[in-house]
């Protein structure tokens, strides 16, 4: 398929052009003004439009088994609902088992993914430490897999001790893979989550409490100096505090190289949401971390603002009601997890661009360019020039919608977002060369999705012990 898109402004991470663009063979063949139009291409009209990178989600969970249930968007479902938002590709997690094999764990992962309707790569968790998970990592490294994700929370499940982090950020430091951390003390998760319990508090509003903003910025401080100990970068997901956000900030004026990535929903929603006394709209809410003070959504948006955090993403986790209601009786049983793959672009720029924080690059910067740096996927992602993947959002900055789960491509029948109205919205969303959604109509394909092999980094050498995983 030839498309011929019309005369838009190009906007990337670097600035901005009139001009066209035309996609051949499902990848960017010209760049410029005035191109000719071949004969059979089909033509996108982009007059009036910015012309971006498509958006990459580097933290989404399709069909997760988790906490008891099963994340209800699949391979499909998921990234289908972000073609229609403007979102070409994702990075999804595998989530080995607790002692079990991380190659297995990632064929089945790979498997449910043959499904996908736009491009995905994976990040692997690493849940505890063995010779086995040493050369596991090293395997997965010649698959493609260049970070490995750590749960600093989840205590009996997922988390992983000091210990472990260590090894692991050693070890994958010698790959040239990247280390990642959900940053929350878990002991504290456990231990908050006990007394309060024992309190008689067993709804929703349980969950802020016993997840509050100094047990992510202790876990994040924490992984920071384990970090600088090994001498190795550190990317630190769904970054919802100031002292987390401060930590990190800190770090990179001091040389070291942490990124922090920041969710949506965590800049435009606050914890105001636990208070409502109606289980399935709190519950809707529960998420980790949690949703928090107004105050520090300005923490996040400095932060992105000033490149001291380098991402956006969704944790896109859904849970209908019905699996949240597991939790009734008790909030730790809530399944956690939002949606919001869908409507990631659409809430960046309309409170992003519109409310002043960020300039259409940034836009492109934080939810494309960016990601595609710090994974190992770019130029082929994150840009628009000859050469690259064909996945473009050709972006009306005009256009409204109010957003409903009524409406959504999403799964589930929930929305964090209920009732918001964003300016700014994908027109046409074209991926590896397919026009998959224009004007409201959306024709993603089963299937059609690849999956990534990401390059690893070069080594950096000169910091820290510099022992790497030979302690
Ligand atoms: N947090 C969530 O809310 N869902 C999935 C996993 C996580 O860490
Ligand atoms: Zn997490
Ligand atoms: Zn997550
Ligand atoms: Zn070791």
């Amino acid at each position: 398929m030839t498309i011929f898109i019309r005369g838009g402004t190009i906007v990337t991470a670097e600035g901005r052009q009139r001009g066209d663009v035309l996609c051949a063979g499902g990848r960017i063949a010209a760049v410029g003004d005035g191109l000719e139009v071949p004969t059979g291409a089909a033509i996108v009209d982009a007059g009036g439009m910015l012309v971006m990178p498509g958006g990459i989600d580097p933290h989404t969970h399709m069909e997760m088994p988790f906490m008891g249930s099963v994340s209800s968007d699949d391979f499909f479902t998921g990234t289908a609902a972000g073609l229609a938002g403007g979102t070409t590709s994702i990075i999804d997690f595998v989530i080995p088992d607790a002692g079990g094999s991380m190659i297995e764990a990632f064929e089945a992962w790979r498997g449910r993914a043959e499904k996908a309707a736009a491009d995905y790569g994976f990040h692997v968790a690493v849940t505890d430490w063995s010779e086995r998970v040493r050369d596991e990592m090293t395997e997965l490294t010649r698959r493609g897999v260049s970070s490995f994700k750590h749960f600093m929370a989840y205590k009996g499940a997922l988390m992983v001790d000091d210990g472990v982090l260590l090894h692991s950020i050693g070890h994958a430091l010698s790959l040239g893979a990247l280390c990642s951390v959900h940053a929350e003390n878990g002991d504290a998760v456990a231990h908050l989550q006990k007394a309060l319990l024992a309190r008689g508090i067993t709804g929703p509003k349980g969950h802020p409490l016993s997840r509050p903003p100094e047990v992510e910025g202790e876990a994040a401080t924490r992984a920071i100096a384990l970090a600088r100990v090994m001498g190795a970068p550190l990317y630190v997901v769904h970054v919802s505090t100031r002292q987390a956000a401060e930590a990190i900030a800190a770090a990179r004026m001091s040389g070291q190289r942490v990124f922090g990535e920041v969710l949506a929903q965590h800049l435009v929603i606050d914890d105001s949401v636990y208070d409502s006394d109606d289980f399935a709209y709190a519950a809707g809410h529960v998420m980790s971390p949690p949703f928090r003070p107004k105050a520090h959504q300005a923490a996040l948006w400095a932060g992105l603002a000033s490149g001291q955090l380098q991402t956006t993403a969704s944790d896109h986790c859904c849970f209908c009601a019905s699996q949240k209601a597991q939790g009734a009786e008790d909030f730790t049983r809530i399944p956690n997890g939002t949606a919001g793959i869908e409507d990631r672009m659409g809430v960046l720029w309309h409170h992003g661009v519109g409310g002043g924080h960020l300039t259409a690059e940034e836009f492109v910067a934080v939810t494309s360019a960016n990601t595609a740096r710090i994974f190992g996927l770019y130029p082929r992602k994150g840009t628009i020039q000859p050469g690259a993947d064909a996945d473009i959002v050709v972006w009306d900055p005009y256009a409204s919608r109010t957003v409903s789960a009524r409406t959504h491509h999403q799964n589930i029948d929930f929305s964090v977002y209920e009732g918001m109205e964003l300016t700014g919205l994908a027109r046409s969303t074209i991926a590896a060369g397919r026009l998959v959604w224009h004007d409201g109509t959306l024709r993603a394909e089963r299937g059609a999705g690849r999956y990534l092999k990401r390059s690893l980094h070069a080594p950096i050498t000169g910091m820290g012990t510099g022992l790497g995983d030979n302690a």
